[in-house]
């Protein structure tokens, strides 16, 4: 590989002739954006959907992406000067396309001032994030600042050199206003549920921790739009760049494997302006929450079901696990009985259409998304994933048999060790938690340890007698029988 010439703006011309590229001039782009967690998500969403706002013309939309803990995406992209390639695959083929909205990248811990600098520019009118479930320091069950939590603590003593995102939004929001700046408006694109409102309610408290009138401003200024945002992005790996590479003509440190389905739908308020990303298929509307909760428990909660009875049945992939028997048709009954009651209406929209393309998108067999990737970080997913879910069910007194044998799959997962006896790499903010509570026990010890997690199953869960009983004896079934048998034994 490394006799091929690398992807920068001067190596453009050497590429493919199918790939395509940003065909603009990006030397005259502002920064008008600053994203935090410039991780492969944000560059298969967000960052293509702007790259397409910057060919329209409208340069005021170049990113500044931030990496909050790691240098890899500096490293990797800044010698291509921020370009990268962005393929996406299915059974038909891959098309591949490079991406030149990312105009810089910071490395927060390396220099937190120079990250603090930019998003207190007059120029940045919009401060969006990707830092995933655990980056909004919140205790999981009620999506509320874990004032605890070791980041928060070090933010609040040293407000000047933050370390959470959380942090650095609050200082940059109280520079802001000190000189007199107009506030950016504040995008969360997490997975969660009502993701503008929990990212308003972390960061004004951490505000109000640090000075009551900043908590008063931040409360009553600033704009928080909610978003749903929907691309599945497996991690890249080496075979990815070499086929990148041999596809493109040029070889890129880090290309971005995905699929060709993308979604966004936004909460048009922006007072201090916005690309117009609904030209290039974003929907904007009032009301994202019913959205979300449609993909949260249909895509997502899916999603991690598969990844843990998948991951201990022995499948790889979120592809093997739908080919496994009896899966495809575990899941499509989830769906269809246990899921689509819970959601609100969404009037004219075609429930049934959406959920049989998430089950073509999850069999995509040139995704190669794993499980293991997946199953990371349960206990921030699993309550508005299945959690919620399950909550409806009870209030409705109808089954959830399903959901159950998701939740009784992350717990017989988050033991750590597998159906052979071997070990699980569990990675989670609570994996320390996990293991202290869970080795060899029966499952009746195991329910007890779990459910005495309240951070994650709240207050109501742990004493209610139909949750317990139910994913008790899922539990007890996988214990037994194993991941494969139970779900196989669940359909036939
Ligand atoms: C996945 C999501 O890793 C996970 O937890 O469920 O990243 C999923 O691929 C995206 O939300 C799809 O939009």
């Amino acid at each position: 590989m490394t006799e091929m010439l690398r992807l920068s703006d001067s190596t453009l011309h050497h590429l493919a002739s199918n790939v395509k590229q940003p065909g603009y001039d990006r030397s005259p782009a502002r920064i008008g954006i600053v994203h935090l967690g410039i991780g492969a998500f944000h560059r298969a969403h967000q960052a293509v959907y702007t790259d397409s706002v910057l060919a329209s013309g409208d340069n005021r939309w170049g990113i500044l992406g931030v990496s909050l803990r790691s240098g890899d995406t500096k490293e990797a992209i800044e010698p291509q000067d921020g370009l990268y390639t962005v393929a996406s695959r299915d059974g038909g083929g891959d098309s591949f396309r490079v991406i030149g909205s990312v105009a810089k990248v910071l490395v927060a811990p390396e220099n937190p001032e120079s990250v603090l600098a930019a998003m207190a520019d007059p120029g940045v009118r919009i401060v969006s994030l990707t830092v995933t479930e655990k980056g909004y320091c919140y205790s999981p069950a009620t999506a509320s600042l874990d004032e605890s939590h070791a980041d928060i603590v070090h933010d609040l003593a040293e407000p000047a050199a933050p370390r959470s995102a959380i942090g650095f939004i609050v200082e940059a929001l109280a520079r802001r206003r000190a000189n007199g700046t107009a506030p950016f408006t504040l995008l969360s694109c997490d997975n969660l549920p009502s993701n503008g409102e929990t990212l308003k309610r972390v960061v004004t408290r951490f505000a109000e921790l640090r000075d009551a009138g900043l908590g008063r401003y931040i409360g009553e200024s600033i704009a928080f739009p909610s978003t749903m945002v929907d691309r599945i992005v497996p991690a890249t790996t080496d075979a990815d760049r070499a086929t990148t590479a041999r596809a493109t003509g040029l070889f890129d440190a880090w290309p971005i494997m995905t699929e060709p389905f993308t979604q966004w739908v936004v909460e048009d308020h922006f007072p201090s302006g916005r690309p117009a990303w609904e030209k290039f298929g974003a929907t904007f509307v009032d009301n994202v929450d019913a959205f979300e909760l449609m993909k949260l428990r249909l895509l997502n909660g899916s999603h991690s079901t598969l990844a843990y009875l998948g991951y201990l049945a022995g499948h790889e992939t979120v592809s093997d696990v739908m080919k496994a028997e009896g899966f495809s048709a575990f899941i499509e009954t989830m769906m269809d009985e246990e899921i689509t009651s819970t959601l609100p209406p969404l009037p004219g929209f075609d429930l049934n259409a959406y959920k049989a393309q998430l089950r073509e998108r999850f069999r995509n067999p040139a995704l190669r998304h794993r499980t293991w990737q997946i199953a990371m970080d349960g206990s921030q997913k699993l309550p508005q994933r299945l959690l919620n879910t399950i909550r409806q069910r009870l209030e409705q007194k109808k089954p959830f048999d399903r959901l159950a044998l998701g939740v009784a799959g992350w717990m017989r997962y988050a033991t750590g060790v597998d159906e052979n006896g071997k070990p699980i790499d569990v990675r989670d903010p609570f994996a320390d938690q996990f293991k202290q509570r869970t080795t060899g026990k029966t499952s009746d010890d195991l329910m007890n340890a779990y459910l005495g997690l309240d951070q994650i199953f709240g207050k109501d869960l742990p004493g209610n007698q139909e949750f317990r009983q139910t994913v008790g004896h899922a539990l007890e079934k996988l214990l037994e029988d194993g991941a494969a048998r139970t779900v196989a034994g669940m359909t036939s």
